[in-house]
């Protein structure tokens, strides 16, 4: 399995204060947010290429981005964004599959093996979204609701013999669903009491394989930060749905200008549901 074994010291995030780097001075750059899942994808795959030195991460501070990120690098302004060859790229399950054939270092997607292969390849891509979102979706009830999306990924993970891996062999699939798998699982276990491993063992396996890859937990979030984030999103949410659900509209109102103010003024909240506490 492809890892990153060199550890850098990470730069500070930039904010609305910074100046621009010299964007598209030659330099390829990876726009990231330390907290993000999605930006979280691509900064794995250049770990797990080795591409430390020929990728520089630029962090951005989403609760206080600076200007010039939309004006000038990225319209969308949103991360991730790379920076290559004149051009700045979006989308994190593109740009994971950019990188992958872009750059040297070890292929992170392995040859098509069977029709089986590159069926599970599409499905599992497929899937990625109803994957989180019936994850998420039990947030506000029964944890074990979203057992159906773990039972996908334990019949997934059970397909390939030749590795403990959704393809068998480390890839990009797995890149794409372990920032989100390492953010429902602690949160579920201590808001719900639910561990979606018991009862499945290989997706248990999947996590202690995961968690031995140097270029992936280089880029892990602070689980005990990742559950506060989840709360303060899903719980505040739930708290509202259910005020509007039995009609009490101004307790609505007067809760949504407290937790407006809070979320503004302590928690910083933008419109990346995974944004998470400001130290
Ligand atoms: N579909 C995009 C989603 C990227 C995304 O939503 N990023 C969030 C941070 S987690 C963001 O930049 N949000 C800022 C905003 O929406 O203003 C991808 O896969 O790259």
């Amino acid at each position: 399995m492809a890892t990153g074994s060199v550890r850098e010291v990470l730069p500070p995030a930039l904010d609305s204060h910074s100046d621009p780097p010299p964007i598209f001075d030659g330099t390829t750059r990876l726009y990231i947010s330390y907290t993000c899942p999605y930006a979280q994808r691509v900064w794995i795959t250049r770990n797990c290429k080795g591409l430390q030195d020929k990728i520089k991460l630029v962090p951005i501070d989403l609760k206080n981005r600076p200007a010039w990120y939309k004006q000038k690098v990225y319209p969308a302004n949103k991360v991730p964004a790379l920076e290559h060859n004149n051009e700045v790229k979006g989308e994190s399950l593109e740009l994971i599959k950019y990188i992958d054939s872009h750059f040297e270092g070890p292929s992170l997607f392995p040859d098509v093996k069977s029709q089986k292969f590159l069926i599970s390849c599409f499905s599992l891509f497929s899937y990625i979204d109803s994957f989180y979102k019936t994850a998420t979706s039990s947030f506000k009830g029964d944890g074990s609701k979203a057992g159906v999306a773990f039972d996908y990924i334990e019949t997934a993970l059970s397909k390939f013999e030749d590795g403990p891996f959704f393809l068998g062999q480390f890839s990009l699939v797995d890149i794409a669903y372990a920032p989100f798998i390492e953010r429902i699982h602690p949160f579920l276990l201590e808001v719900k009491k639910y561990d979606f491993t018991l009862g499945r063992p290989k997706l248990a396996t999947w996590i202690e394989e995961m968690n031995k890859n140097e270029a992936y937990t280089q880029t892990k979030s602070d689980p005990k930060d990742l559950v506060q984030s989840y709360k303060e999103r899903f719980m505040v949410l739930h708290l509202f749905k259910s005020l509007s659900s039995i009609g009490n509209f101004s307790t609505l109102i007067l809760l949504t200008c407290f937790f407006c103010r809070l979320s503004f003024e302590h928690w910083g909240f933008s419109a990346c549901p995974h944004h998470e506490k400001k130290n």
